[in-house]
């Protein structure tokens, strides 16, 4: 890597040039790149599991085929994401191997349990809310094929934002035991959610290369911040009470919360708390289930490759 390369490959991000599969790219922006998608990757495949457990026990066939059509897009995204890693020249098979042998990282959210029907709820509007905000910043990011998967997740996050706002908002106006219910989910699935925008910026070791490459357009408290502005006030009219003591509203708006139990964050990550080991080990299952069906497409690709060549 020259000076050069590296002073030309800046005048492209500093122009808001897209960088694309073949371009001349910093070997750490790869590396940045590959380590970022491909968590992002693993985190919607065992982001699945979640609310995936949840399907037969859905109140009615409306909730039912919604959360199927859901974790369906999931299952989507992931692949969109594995292909945007791939583009970096990285063999997916050695991306899952490294999610099953627990080398890899993946979103701390969904190592928490799924208790309650309601939780499938404050999962839409907590969760995708806060991915969403995350990654309609990604959807400007400097790195062409993430950027275009970041657009369509997008469009699908968005119904699955809505669709849990719709449910939980409907149960907090409900029976005493459906607004008992919403009130559970909330105060187990707040602190999570906005722990999984990531460690404060003072804290976030690679916020600093992935800013100047023009991969986070905005820092993990910037996004944080716009994650609480909106949701605040929405749970609150919603007629819910949210688990902070200490938050509040400064003077310029912005809804401030209390200090944040960064152990339990880290704890969870390291799978020492939280479902870490059995996800692994129900993505392992699946993963040993679905052996047939790489094993057909494969063939299915020799015999195609083998009659072209005929
Ligand atoms: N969980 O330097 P930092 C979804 C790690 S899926 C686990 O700030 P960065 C959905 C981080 O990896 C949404 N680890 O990192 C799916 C780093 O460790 P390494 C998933 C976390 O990358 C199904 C270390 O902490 N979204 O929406 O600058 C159903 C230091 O952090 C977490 C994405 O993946 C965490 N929460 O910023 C429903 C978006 N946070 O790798 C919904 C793409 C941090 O150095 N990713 N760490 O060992 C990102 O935007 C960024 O990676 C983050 C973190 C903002 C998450």
């Amino acid at each position: 890597e020259t000076a050069e390369q590296h002073a030309a490959f800046e005048v492209r991000i500093e122009r808001g040039e897209k960088i694309e599969p073949g371009d001349w790219m910093p070997a750490e922006y790869r590396r940045q790149l590959i380590r970022m998608i491909s968590q992002h990757a693993h985190s919607e495949v065992v982001g699945m599991l979640p609310e995936g457990e949840w399907i037969s026990s859905a109140p009615s066939l409306r909730r039912k085929l919604i959360l199927m059509a859901k974790v369906q897009d999931e299952a989507g995204h992931g692949q969109y994401l594995y292909h945007a890693a791939e583009t970096l020249g990285v063999d997916r098979r050695e991306l899952v191997e490294a999610l099953l042998a627990g080398r890899a990282k993946y979103s701390s959210i969904f190592n928490y349990p799924t208790r309650g029907w309601a939780d499938v709820g404050m999962i839409g509007w907590l969760v995708d809310g806060a991915a969403i905000r995350n990654q309609t910043m990604l959807a400007g990011c400097s790195y062409g094929p993430y950027s275009r998967a970041m657009v369509r997740i997008c469009s699908e996050e968005t119904f699955h934002h809505k669709q849990g706002k719709e449910m939980i908002v409907a149960y907090a106006a409900g029976t005493p035991e459906q607004r008992a219910m919403a009130q559970d989910a909330l105060n187990r699935w707040w602190w999570p959610s906005v722990m999984m925008l990531g460690p404060h910026d003072a804290d976030s070791p690679n916020s600093g290369a992935l800013a100047k490459w023009g991969v986070k357009l905005k820092s993990n408290d910037a996004v944080r911040q716009e994650y609480l502005n909106e949701h605040v006030p929405e749970l609150l009219e919603a007629g819910l009470s949210i688990p902070d003591p200490d938050l509040h509203q400064n003077e310029a708006g912005d809804w401030i919360h209390g200090p944040i139990d960064w152990s339990e964050f880290w704890a969870i990550i390291r799978g020492e708390t939280g479902l870490g080991r059995e996800r692994l080990a129900t993505r392992q299952a699946a993963h040993d289930d679905g052996a047939w069906v790489r094993e057909a497409m494969l063939a299915y690709g020799e015999r195609q490759r083998a009659q072209a060549a005929d």
